[in-house]
């Protein structure tokens, strides 16, 4: 547990079984946790899948204060993850009924084995930065040095995003 309060951005993915259910289920789960507060979601946004070939996805980020350390944090997403009935395969992009990524936490820059912040992929997707810039558009990626707004003026795939 750290002493201080972190803000922290979560990625939420879903496009298996009730996503609308799934994405209630993990919000309704880290209003739930421990150490973990000030929940605020995005809108939800329907989109295109990035990747092989997979049903829509629906997507939001979610902003959060929390004193758990960013390991703990992850921990706590990846039993979420379970809790919603994930079945993780070696496969890599595969559908999910959740998928929790840990974008942002304050300006921390971690390269761990099993743990990057902010999330190695998260400049170049338009899933991930549509609904973060309704949060956030002046947070700034911690090594690009960039706001969300600009990261989001540069991504392509914006019309795979869809308000739903
Ligand atoms: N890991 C390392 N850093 C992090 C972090 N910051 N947050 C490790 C979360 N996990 C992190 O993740 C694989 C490993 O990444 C974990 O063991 C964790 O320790 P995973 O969730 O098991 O596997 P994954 O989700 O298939 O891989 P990954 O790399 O997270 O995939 P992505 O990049 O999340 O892509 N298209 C649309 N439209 N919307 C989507 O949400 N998502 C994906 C998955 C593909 N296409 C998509 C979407
Ligand atoms: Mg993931």
């Amino acid at each position: 547990m750290a002493l201080v309060a972190t803000r922290a951005f979560v990625g939420i993915g879903t496009n298996l079984g009730d996503r609308h259910a799934n994405l209630a289920f993990a919000l309704r789960s880290l209003r739930a946790a421990r150490g973990v507060g000030q929940v605020t979601c995005s809108p939800v946004y329907e989109t295109d899948p990035v990747g092989p070939p997979q049903p829509a996805y629906l997507n939001a980020a979610v902003s959060l204060v929390t004193t758990l350390e960013a390991r703990e944090l992850l921990r706590l997403l990846q039993a979420i993850e379970l809790g919603a009935g994930r079945e993780r395969g070696p496969e890599r992009n595969a559908p999910r009924t959740l998928d929790l990524d840990l974008l942002l936490y304050g300006d921390a820059r971690i390269d761990e084995p099993g743990l990057e912040v902010p999330h190695p992929r998260m400049h170049e997707r338009a899933f991930v930065l549509v609904p973060l810039c309704d949060l956030a558009p002046d947070a700034r990626h911690p090594v690009l040095g960039q706001t969300v707004r600009a990261m989001l003026e540069g991504v392509q795939g914006r019309d795979g995003v869809r308000p739903c």
